[in-house]
């Protein structure tokens, strides 16, 4: 049986089968295929996941509680959980060259989570157990206890600042991170708008971090993570490096040597369902000395680990272990560096003047007079999927932004390349040129937009044509 007609039974008998019980739930599914068939997806954080990683998510799996880890397990009958999850983690740290990799995060913030706890039961809690000679938590005194309790609020931590790209998971203040510890920022260079190194050094010497983070979101570049372990060690901080957006380029062997954060820090953690292209999930990677901390993910911070999803990480962890996977995230950085040239040659304005990874930075504003959400806007209704993102010191703020970001892994995924990418630079150029922020009673809006005639249908008809040569699970014929 041909790929084409296993994968389309498979997926005819899980919609007949769900269907019958619940038909909302299969036109959902239906539907959402159908809108990324006619959508082109420059979602930088988002990808298509190969259908054996799919099905993988659709077991039986899914009802077995399996709380602990493998072979440590607060429930009975775990044996083909920990054949899944020890999979998982081997192929994770064969993918990674990691020492010990945990598999369990349900997602990029529940990794982080783990980190967080991993470094501080390491740093803060540990010491206060060999100072009272315990073992364990609950044998702390009340006054222990409580001192130990203001020692973890007291922490700090020095992540890359959200305009320049960080994220909310490193520290701010509207996430768990940002009320657990006392966070700084570092943001980049105004003129250049790169990571400024120097400036790091500085910051974490004024700070003392007992963390320092690196890793982005929306940051077009790559970073020199042995340059940020030395920064760290030079003040006693240990480095986290969340690789949610570029684990794939890692993984793919783009970034090697300097750039490859998992010999350097002390704690990776990442998404799994970015440019790594498996399910949605986290894992967390690190050095020797973290590991126990890090197996203590459930019940520390974790709920019970879902299987299911750990056995799609293993399927997709295999995928990206095979050597047409570093094809695939060098043709990434390929087809980021062509969408940004083909950008650059219509005349748009790029923060840091073009990409070294897989994500681009349009500045909207400068370069169309339109702020992110009227380009997003626009863009969608012309069938290019992106999402509004701020800029370095951004003077539309957070919700209505001045960018718009862009990303290759989904449509190289797609098999599309460099020329692809510079049809797709035209596509975007060509309907931002021909949208203009509309205006109301108190001046120019900064949602509403108008987009001249014709434009939104010929750039849709064109993304179709596209997309009609790239087709998204062309095995899968529903
Ligand atoms: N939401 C992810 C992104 O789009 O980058 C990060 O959490």
């Amino acid at each position: 049986m041909s790929d084409t007609s296993r994968a389309t039974d498979a997926y005819r008998a899980l919609l007949d089968v769900v269907a019958a019980v619940e038909p909302t739930i299969a036109d959902a599914i239906r539907g959402e295929l159908d809108n990324q068939r006619h959508q082109l997806k420059l979602i930088a954080s988002e990808n298509y996941a190969s259908p054996a990683t799919l099905l993988a998510m659709g077991t039986w799996l899914s009802d077995k509680y399996a709380e602990g880890t493998v072979g440590h397990r607060f429930y009975a009958g775990c044996e083909y959980v920990d054949v899944v999850e020890a999979r998982a983690a081997e192929l994770a740290r064969q993918v990674f060259g990691a020492p010990h990799a945990y598999v369990q995060p349900h997602s990029g913030i529940d990794a982080n989570l783990v980190a967080y706890w991993a470094i501080l039961a390491q740093r803060v809690e540990q010491p206060a157990l060999d100072e009272a000679g315990v073992r364990h938590v609950n044998d702390l005194d009340d006054a222990a206890w409580a001192k130990l309790r203001r020692a973890f609020g007291e922490q700090r931590m020095l992540g890359m600042s959200l305009d320049a790209g960080g994220h909310l998971t490193h520290g701010f203040r509207p996430n768990i991170s940002g009320k657990l510890f006392d966070q700084r920022s570092y943001g980049t260079d105004p003129e250049t708008g790169l990571l400024d190194y120097a400036e790091v050094r500085r910051l974490a010497h004024e700070v003392r971090p007992l963390v320092i983070v690196a890793g982005y979101s929306a940051y077009p570049r790559r970073i020199d993570f042995a340059a940020m372990r030395e920064i760290a060690d030079e003040v006693g901080a240990t480095l986290m490096v969340d690789m949610a957006h570029f684990a794939g380029l890692v993984a793919g062997k783009v970034m090697t040597g300097d750039e490859d954060p998992v010999p350097f820090a002390h704690i990776t953690t990442t998404t799994t369902h970015k440019s790594l292209r498996g399910p949605r999930g986290g894992l967390v990677l690190c050095q020797p000395e973290l590991a126990e901390f890090v197996d203590k993910g459930c019940p520390m911070v974790l709920g019970g680990p879902l299987p299911h999803v750990m056995a799609a990480k293993a399927v997709a962890l295999a995928e990206a272990a095979r050597p047409e996977f570093r094809d695939y995230a060098h043709a990434i950085v390929d087809n980021a560096r062509a969408l940004a040239e083909g950008l650059l040659r219509r005349g748009a304005t790029l923060v840091t003047g073009g990409t070294d990874n897989h994500l681009v930075l349009l500045d909207v504003a400068s370069s169309y007079g339109l702020t992110g959400r009227q380009a997003e806007s626009a863009l969608l209704d012309a069938g290019v999927v992106t999402n509004r993102n701020a800029i370095p010191r951004d003077p539309n703020g957070a919700w209505y932004t001045s960018g718009v970001r862009l990303g290759t892994p989904a449509l190289t995924t797609l098999g599309m390349g460099p020329s692809e990418m510079d049809e797709v630079a035209d596509l975007i150029d060509t309907t931002l040129r021909a949208t203009t922020r509309a205006s109301g009673p108190s001046g120019p809006s900064k949602a509403k937009y108008t987009v001249a005639d014709g434009v939104v249908e010929r750039t849709r008809a064109r993304a179709a044509e596209l997309l009609e040569k790239f087709p998204l699970y062309p095995e899968i014929v529903l």
